[in-house]
């Protein structure tokens, strides 16, 4: 970070403390050399608001912005009378909104292709995964026994259509969820109806003068994350895998290496599957690849980024580049000839950084465009026309390269792609495929729990840092853990999504992933896969043994290096199906408030989760195995194991092993 201490006096912060990756570690040193400006440099110069970063403040109407002192939060209140908690539960509420919409507004865009799909209307895409299309249609009660596979999926699109436009009711996934969950939803009021309705009233409320109790708020709040979850997200996940395939097992590479210098170098970086699926198709059509080595390049290289970029992984085992804090760094190592962008997460920043090196932005979606970027449209009804002209450009770009190339050598191998239901097949074979091994394997301690570390990676703290020592900890002490999303790409970089890694775990999940030959890290894909943990969670309760509710399970999630509003909204429907959940480098309330209290102790004596927090890698680590082993207790499942706590010399084994 470039960091102006006094008028004149820069202090630079090194680069080993911006992030734990050594790409883009090189990629930021190679940045300050060529006088491009970061993320990582802008974040220093860029103090956050001390009384907004505690929420402090409101300016939901123009009496204000109010702003209350986080010293004394209950000295003040605002203009209208607006206490601290009335403040805080609004801001949180709006953000938990924001959060939703995208993962809902993505889920609602994959529908509509799914519908279009059925109706033949798009012949380039087609019902990959019919086996998954007859499990779900007929879990929501659709007739399946002898029907054809498309008048199945126009039933289903119309059912699932129901979690976005219906006004009363419950949403269709609501079916998936443990009884006792959905008692605790019902008795509080909280099972959502349909993601507009829901969205709509939370705006509602937390516009001026009206939700002025957080303990009501707090129930519209939690309604509508749960319409992401077990809705949105829910629906995005289970489309994308009939549509594209179910993610099974699948060797991909990580990292910047993963770049070809003589090749022509496109990467997709958003969330939209379908964008990717068509680009698959283009970058090995012979006219283009043709053209490509006619202006002398090997061929053509295709590599996603963030979230796209593991729905791809995840089904195809394409290449992987990187995280959301290295999409800047990608490209300065000037070998990307092509971006191209759809939705979510995709830094204005970028836009510079790309006309330095010459390569070409590119947005795709009509709801995210960017100043200074080329747009062609994406239509999903002619596919082609868009990721072809995609390929023309980075064509022309590679014959025009005026940068020197430097791609950081490393490749890091893994197996990505572990959906709920391979996890099913994997520990029960393909005649009994079920989750009692998992099941029996955490009763009899082997697996003391399992944990979700999730989220993105953010420039307010050391890339990939707390995501790895994290889950070092955790599989050190026998938890097994699911990543999804940028903390997907950490572990991959740090090499915990191989079998081999093995021997970072404590004995007993060892023995099991020896056993199963599988990674103690399995990664589920793009964050709307989080609800892959939502349903694999249900399935534990279902299997029995474990509890009779989510809140039940020894389980507990994380997200060490949050940044986006999504990733709130993902907490809170952790949270109220009843999961703890930790977040890490900052969080949005103030200590000592009632709101405050509520989020982190009350929600889970009316039955569902709790958040917590904290800075530190092995701190977050001591409270989600301190609240496994809380619930194992209550399952009377306490007998025997220790805690293992690393040492230092341990720790600096695993470093160099
Ligand atoms: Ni998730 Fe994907 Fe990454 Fe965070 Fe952004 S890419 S949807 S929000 S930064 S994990
Ligand atoms: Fe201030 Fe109340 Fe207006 Fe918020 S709603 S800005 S607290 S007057």
């Amino acid at each position: 970070m470039i960091e102006v201490k006094k008028a004149g006096e820069v202090h630079i912060t090194p680069v080993k403390d911006l992030t734990a990756c050594d790409s883009t570690a090189q990629m930021i040193e190679k940045a300050r050399k060529d006088g491009v400006v970061t993320a990582f440099d802008r974040a220093a110069t860029m103090k956050p608001c001390p009384i907004g970063a505690d929420s402090a403040c409101c300016k939901h109407c123009f009496m204000g912005p109010c702003r209350l002192n986080p010293n004394d939060p209950y000295g003040k209140v605002g203009v209208c009378g607006a206490t601290v908690d009335t403040i805080q539960a609004r801001n949180f509420g709006r953000t938990v909104c924001a959060g939703t919409a995208a993962h809902v507004d993505h889920g609602m865009v994959m529908l509509e292709l799914f519908r279009q799909v059925a109706l033949g209307n798009i012949p380039e895409y087609s019902i990959q995964d019919a086996e998954k299309l007859h499990e779900v249609a007929a879990e929501l009660g659709i007739a399946t026994e002898g029907r054809e596979n498309k008048d199945i999926a126009l039933d289903l699109a119309e059912v699932l259509e129901r979690t976005y436009t219906q006004l009363d009711g419950e949403i269709p996934f609501a079916k998936r969820v443990p009884d006792k969950t959905l008692e605790t939803w019902r008795k509080a009021g909280i099972v959502p109806r349909g993601a507009m309705r829901e969205i709509m009233e939370l705006m509602h409320r937390t516009t001026m003068g009206v939700d002025q109790d957080y303990l009501n708020l707090i129930k519209q709040i939690s309604r509508t994350a749960l319409v992401d979850g077990w809705g949105g997200s829910m629906v995005a996940t289970e489309i994308s895998d009939i549509l594209f395939g179910t993610p099974k097992p699948v060797q991909a590479d990580v990292n910047m290496g993963v770049l070809k210098e003589r090749q022509v170098n496109i990467i997709i970086h958003g969330h939209e599957p379908n964008l990717f699926d068509s680009m698959l198709a283009s970058v090995i059509d012979p006219a283009l690849v043709a053209k490509a080595k006619a202006a002398g390049a090997e061929g053509i290289n295709l590599v996603g980024m963030c979230c796209s970029g593991l729905e791809m992984m995840n089904r195809r085992g394409v290449p992987h580049a990187g995280s959301f804090m290295s999409t800047e760094a990608v490209l300065v190592t000037g070998a990307v000839d092509a971006m191209a962008v759809d939705v979510q997460c995709i830094k204005q920043g970028l836009a510079s950084v790309a006309d330095c090196y010459g390569t070409k932005f590119i947005t795709t979606n009509s709801r995210a465009k960017i100043e200074g970027a080329l747009h062609i449209e994406f239509d999903e009804h002619d596919p082609r026309f868009c990721t072809d002209l995609i390929v023309e450009k980075a064509i022309e770009r590679f014959q025009n390269r005026k940068h020197p190339v430097v791609i950081p050598p490393r490749v890091d191998a893994g197996v990505h792609g572990f959906s709920h239901e391979y996890i099913n097949y994997m520990l029960g074979g393909i005649f009994r495929g079920s989750y009692q091994p998992l099941n029996d394997n955490i009763i009899n301690g082997r697996i003391r729990g399992v944990a979700g570390v999730v989220g993105c990676t953010s420039a307010r703290t050391k890339q990939d840092f707390s995501h790895v020592e994290l889950t070092k900890e955790l599989i050190k002490n026998n938890v097994l853990v699911l990543v999804s999303g940028c903390a997907q790409i950490a572990m991959a970089k740090a090499g915990l999504c191989t079998p081999e890694a093995a021997h970072f775990c404590g004995q007993g999940l060892k023995e099991v992933c020896e056993a199963v030959g599988m990674p103690p890290v399995l990664g589920l894909g793009a964050c709307i896969d989080n609800s892959r943990i939502l349903t694999a969670a249900s399935e534990m309760v279902r299997t029995g043994g474990l509890g009779q509710s989510l809140a039940d399970l020894p389980v507990a999630g994380c997200a060490p290096e949050f940044m986006s509003e999504k990733a709130i909204a993902i907490g809170q429907y952790f949270v109220a199906s009843g999961v703890f959940t930790v977040f890490g480098v900052t969080f949005p309330t103030m200590e000592k408030t009632k709101f405050h209290e509520l989020l982190f102790k009350g929600l889970e004596e009316q039955g569902m989760g709790k958040w917590g927090f904290a800075k530190d890698p092995h701190e977050m680590a001591r409270l989600m195995i301190e609240h496994i082993d809380k619930k194992r207790q209550a399952l009377g499942l306490d007998k025997g194991r220790e805690r293992v706590l690393m040492d230092m010399a341990e720790r600096r084994a695993l470093e160099t092993a």
